[in-house]
């Protein structure tokens, strides 16, 4: 852990889901009292506002079949010196969108602090589509394929096409909605992948062991990617995408402890909390409690 300094970036992005709502992420965490929770725990925390998203009603001509690629790779570019910024001076970068293609923008950013960084990517989907195995266009579909190295020009450019993570070092936790292209992907890159059925099979304990160790395998650190609709939506309503069958609210709690005991964590970001389709603030509260786990709230 980065020292007990956080920096909060806020990231009101929602092009790369082509679906509105996720926009209003960032400010429903803030309302869920996310500095307050991290406050009490005894970090000093900043938050550094908002990046700025570009305005746009229908995606600018690029020439490919991604949408929204001109503003999706901007805002990731304000958003990987934004997190460089954190890091520079000693601060954890805490980022919460938005949805997921930000993880382009804050892996990248990282990365060009820890030379060998492991990634815990907590979510539904494997988010490894290209532009050749996309069907739906949406970026959100595609960061992790980014930050091993596959993808756009404009999206591998974001920090440097070098800056990429190691897939011996990546775990994908909660997966239960993969594509075909998405398959074959994970496949030939020999990424660890616990979907449900792992986790129904093995329980919570293995899994955490089994993923810390993946990550932490000769790395210098950690990043958590938690996509809210890893778990199971009776728990996150509010997410763009829901999956039927996802993680408890006490198995999603269990990997956050776990992750805290181990202390390998450099930084971390949330995304696709949807307050439009959310229920009360239910989902960022959630979410908010997550965080709370991750950084070391105990029970006794
Ligand atoms: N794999 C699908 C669906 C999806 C991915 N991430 C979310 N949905 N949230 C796609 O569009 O690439
Ligand atoms: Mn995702
Ligand atoms: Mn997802």
């Amino acid at each position: 852990m980065n020292g007990d300094k956080l920096t909060l970036i806020g990231v009101p992005l929602h092009y790369g889901a082509d679906r509105r709502g996720v926009e209003m992420g960032p400010s429903a965490l803030r309302g869920a009292q996310l500095q307050a929770r991290l406050q009490a725990l005894g970090f000093d925390v900043r938050d550094a506002g908002d990046i700025a998203v570009p305005k746009a009603e229908e995606p600018a001509a690029s020439g490919t079949n991604l949408k929204y690629l001109h503003e999706v790779a901007q805002v990731n570019r304000e958003l990987c010196r934004a997190v460089d910024g954190a890091l520079k001076e000693g601060r954890f970068p805490f980022v919460i969108g938005g949805d997921h293609s930000i993880a382009i923008g804050t892996i990248k950013g990282v990365r060009k602090h820890v030379r060998k960084l492991g990634v815990i990517w907590f979510d539904a989907h494997s988010d490894v589509n290209t532009e050749r195995t996309t069907g739906s266009g949406n970026i959100h579909g595609m960061p992790l394929a980014v930050c091993l190295g596959y993808g756009h020009p404009n999206l591998l450019a974001v920090g440097g096409e070098e800056n990429v993570v190691d897939p011996r070092n990546v775990v994908i936790l909660g997966a239960r909605s993969i594509d075909p292209g998405e398959r074959n992907f994970l496949k030939s890159q020999g990424i660890r992948v616990f979907t449900m059925h792992e986790i129904d099979r093995f329980g919570m304990l293995q899994v955490m062991e089994e993923t810390l160790r993946i990550v932490t395998d000769g790395t210098d650190g950690v990043h958590l990617s938690l996509d809210l609709d890893g778990m199971d939506p009776s728990e996150a309503p509010g997410v763009g995408t829901p999956v039927p069958g996802g993680l408890s609210y006490r198995e999603s709690h269990f990997a956050m402890e776990t992750i805290h005991e181990r202390g390998c964590l450099v930084s971390a970001e949330i995304v696709e909390v949807n307050p439009m389709l959310d229920v009360g603030n239910k989902t960022a509260s959630v979410a908010v409690g997550l965080v709370g786990s991750l950084f070391g709230e105990r029970i006794l």
